[in-house]
């Protein structure tokens, strides 16, 4: 068990809630869910990363998602140095964006046209506003459980956040903002079915994150997922893929690329990204075919801008970790690694006889200590919360570090070792045999 005489975490979390809204520039970073003192980070490198007080934890967040070459990659890290000395910044085009832009359409060919942006909910953001411009429609339909960003016609139950206060919308967005906004049940298809013919005409998009990483995780079915791209089609509505989390963390090609094997010729119409895109750095996009790209200002009406959009050292950042997760046998390992880690912790709970069940895909995994995996976000209310904070600080006491809340996912890096797995089911063994 780890003590210390002055914890350097609260101090710092006391002298942050003066400074920032409960002290963390993000919800989910306070602990609110899981109670106790956030873990402030001095330093992260490869799979770990070390607090204030000067312990160590495996680091299983890597910033939700985008550190999936592990902390301090020396690859990016040249790449970022040398960027950052030519400029931080221009507000004026690069040869890098171009790079950065072919190199996510050669992994992701439902994409003709790709636009750079500086964070995921700008992306989503932005993307809405295409397929509402596109189609000149106004509904969306979004799923409960998904979370795409805090723009205010998305922040409607939202999965992330939000799910773990138990707050299905947001204050200060106004009821004529979300009245468009369509919620339904994830993988029900019945339910998908009567909106469509309830208001398929009207509805510009269907947006849904493909593997829902803010219900912790939560995989769409083949037959949900193929009657939304059919009725999208039929209806003339846009689908919009939001792999903020799991482009080029599922899989090489992305989540689509996952359905496109099981649905022969599955494309979404609108992908959003971000996270891996950025390696770290503020940098998301969002693309689709050139006809509906081509709407964008300011080659088409649909407006959408940005100052520090493409920064030249965030590309920098992005293209470094592309090029270096597209090497030969990046995904073979780093699978499994991730099924170790999921086929360790399956083991540990059933021996103690702890409820478990979990799923991963690439370097992305999530559990749930529930005897089956749900598949929709009101089965993953139905998780052991106290139990799961148990088992939260059970873990982050043996200097193990997963997501503060139960309805995150988790990432597995390439930087993570056998050894480091071998460490965190140890662990989880332990704690499971105290639950
Ligand atoms: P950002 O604006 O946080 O870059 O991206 C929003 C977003 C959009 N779409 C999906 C599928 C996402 O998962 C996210 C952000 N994910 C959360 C974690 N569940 C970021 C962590 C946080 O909010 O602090």
């Amino acid at each position: 068990m780890l003590t210390t005489m002055t914890d350097l975490n609260q101090t710092l979390f006391n002298r942050a809630a003066r400074v920032i809204p409960g002290g963390v520039n993000s919800p989910v970073r306070a602990f609110r869910a899981v109670g106790g003192t956030p873990r402030f980070v001095q330093r992260a490198q490869g799979a770990y990363f070390w607090d204030a007080n000067g312990q160590k934890y495996i680091d299983y967040i890597g910033s939700w998602g985008p550190m999936i070459l592990g902390h301090g990659n020396p690859v990016v890290l040249e790449a970022v140095q040398k960027a950052a000395l030519d400029g931080f910044s221009f507000g004026a085009p690069t040869e890098r964006e171009i790079e950065l832009a072919e190199e996510i359409l050669k992994h992701v060919p439902s994409m003709e046209m790709v636009r750079l942006v500086s964070s995921g909910t700008e992306a989503g953001m932005s993307a809405l506003r295409l397929a509402r411009g596109a189609t000149g429609r106004s509904k969306i339909i979004k799923f409960e459980g998904c979370y795409h960003g805090h723009a205010d016609a998305l922040l409607v139950k939202a999965g992330s956040g939000l799910a773990t206060f138990g707050n299905p919308t947001s204050a200060g967005v106004p009821p004529e903002v979300v009245q468009h906004t369509l919620v339904l049940e994830y993988n029900n298809v019945a339910q998908l079915e009567e909106a469509f013919q309830l208001h398929g005409k009207e509805l510009a998009c269907v947006m849904i994150e493909p593997i829902a990483g803010n219900m912790n995780f939560v995989r769409a079915s083949v037959p949900f997922m193929k009657r939304c791209r059919e009725l999208c089609t039929e209806y003339g509505a846009l689908f919009v893929f939001d792999e903020v989390m799991t482009g080029f963390r599922v899989a090489l090609g992305s989540a689509q690329s996952v359905y496109a094997q099981l649905i022969p010729g599955f494309q979404p119409d609108i992908t959003v990204l971000g996270k891996v895109i950025g390696g770290g750095m503020p940098l998301a996009a969002f693309g689709g075919p050139r006809a509906i790209m081509q709407q964008l200002a300011p080659t088409g009406p649909v407006y959408q801008a940005g100052t520090l959009s493409g920064n030249p050292v965030a590309t920098a950042c992005g293209l470094a970790t592309l090029k270096e997760i597209a090497k030969p046998g990046f995904w073979d390992s780093l699978s499994a690694r991730t099924h170790s880690l999921v086929h360790g912790l399956s083991a540990a709970a059933a021996k103690a006889g702890v409820p478990f069940s979990a799923d991963c895909q690439g370097g992305m995994f999530g559990f749930f200590l529930l005897p089956e995996l749900p598949q929709n976000y009101a089965k993953v209310m139905t998780s052991d919360s106290p139990k799961f904070n148990k088992l939260f600080h059970g873990l982050l006491d043996r200097g193990v570090y997963i997501a503060p809340a139960l309805y995150e996912a988790g990432f597995v890096s390439a930087a993570h070792t056998e050894a480091d797995i071998a460490q965190t089911v140890a662990a989880a063994a332990e704690v499971f045999a105290q639950l």
